[in-house]
């Protein structure tokens, strides 16, 4: 990976983490509608799987989905726009912060139905496979979403059909206020995907570098119509599950142990020691960040509210 790729990557990081931090603040504010769920502490896996998709190839979303569309390419003024309900947002304010989608950069949306995305990244790898052409769909899920029906038939359907989906389950170790060992045997996800004769891998999913690889290695087996490949992220959520939850139940070692693998930190040591870059290249790129978000910030709060009498407008296809 050439230097300008690094640091690519670590602006894309930096620019998730800034933006959860910007919509924590104006929740308080109470400028976002509903709640949010923050994706801080997990930025390595949307980076580390995107930056191997082409403009042309697809992401499916969650409710966590803020760091999803950020990294393959959606603008933050429209994602900012979007999250506080705006009609200058992604989804003219409707969408919200939880079904957010573009088409346009290939977001096919966030949903907040837990394990509602997998059937839905199945169904796009099957248009693309009648199609003909060489694009990959990425499918993020969390641990729980792991535990529906919809991630058995879903991984089975695109395996037998040899569907050009890469499965990026990130284990943040909870689903709400319960711990997967509570709720699984498995240690490991991935042991999962050898159900559906296809290849599962786990990764550090705080190592952008790790997850890189195994996602490059995954699409290249979906680009060449070899089939799925099931990616397990181990990482870990920094705040609680959404904007209400005190994550009490998380034991104070665990989250302190977690927070010193911090995905940023690490890749920012590891490009100042390892990648060659210096500090002072990496404080302009935070400078550069801070103020994307701000004007971000500008746009979304001058912009104006959807109309009430737009409210049902978009919300149904039409029947041709
Ligand atoms: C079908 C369904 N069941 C339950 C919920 C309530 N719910 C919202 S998020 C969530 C936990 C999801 O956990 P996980 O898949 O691990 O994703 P994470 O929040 O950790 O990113 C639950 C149970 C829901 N939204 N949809
Ligand atoms: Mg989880």
């Amino acid at each position: 990976m050439d230097k300008a790729k690094m640091v690519k990557i670590y602006r894309k990081m930096l620019e998730i983490r800034f933006f959860e931090e910007k919509v924590f603040e104006l929740y308080g504010q109470n400028l976002v509608p509903g709640t949010i769920h923050l994706y801080a502490g997990q930025e390595a896996v949307a980076v580390g799987v995107c930056e191997n998709l082409r403009e042309d190839d697809y992401i499916v979303s969650t409710h966590r989905g803020h760091g999803h569309c950020i990294a393959k390419g959606a603008k933050l003024d429209k994602t900012m726009a979007e999250i506080l309900g705006k009609k200058t947002g992604y989804c003219k304010g409707k969408g919200g912060s939880m079904h957010i989608a573009d088409f346009s950069i290939g977001m096919l949306g966030a949903t907040a139905v837990v394990g509602a995305g997998l059937p839905i990244a199945t169904g796009a790898g099957l248009s693309i496979k009648l199609r003909g052409t060489d694009q990959v769909v990425a499918c993020f899920f969390g641990d729980g979403a792991s535990n529906q029906g919809t991630f058995h038939e879903a991984i089975n359907i695109a395996a037998i059909w040899k569907l050009p989906v890469l499965f990026v389950c990130e284990n943040n170790l909870y689903a709400m206020g319960t711990c997967q060992t509570q709720v699984m045997l498995l240690k490991d996800i991935a042991k999962r995907a050898s159900a559906y004769g296809i290849p599962g891998v786990s990764v550090n999913g705080n190592n952008v570098l790790d997850i890189f690889e195994v996602a490059q290695e995954a699409g290249k087996r979906a680009r060449n119509h070899e089939g799925p490949t099931l990616i397990e992220c181990k990482t870990y959520r920094h705040k609680g599950h959404s904007r209400f939850d005190p994550a009490t139940y998380r034991p104070k070692e665990e989250v302190k142990a977690w927070l010193e693998q911090d995905p940023l930190h690490q890749f920012k040591k590891w490009l100042l020691e390892a990648g060659n870059v210096e500090t002072t290249y990496l404080d302009q790129i935070e400078k550069q960040v801070i103020t994307a978000i701000e004007s971000a910030v500008k746009f979304a709060k001058d912009s104006p509210y959807p109309d009430p009498h737009e409210a049902l407008e978009d919300v149904h296809a039409e029947w041709r």
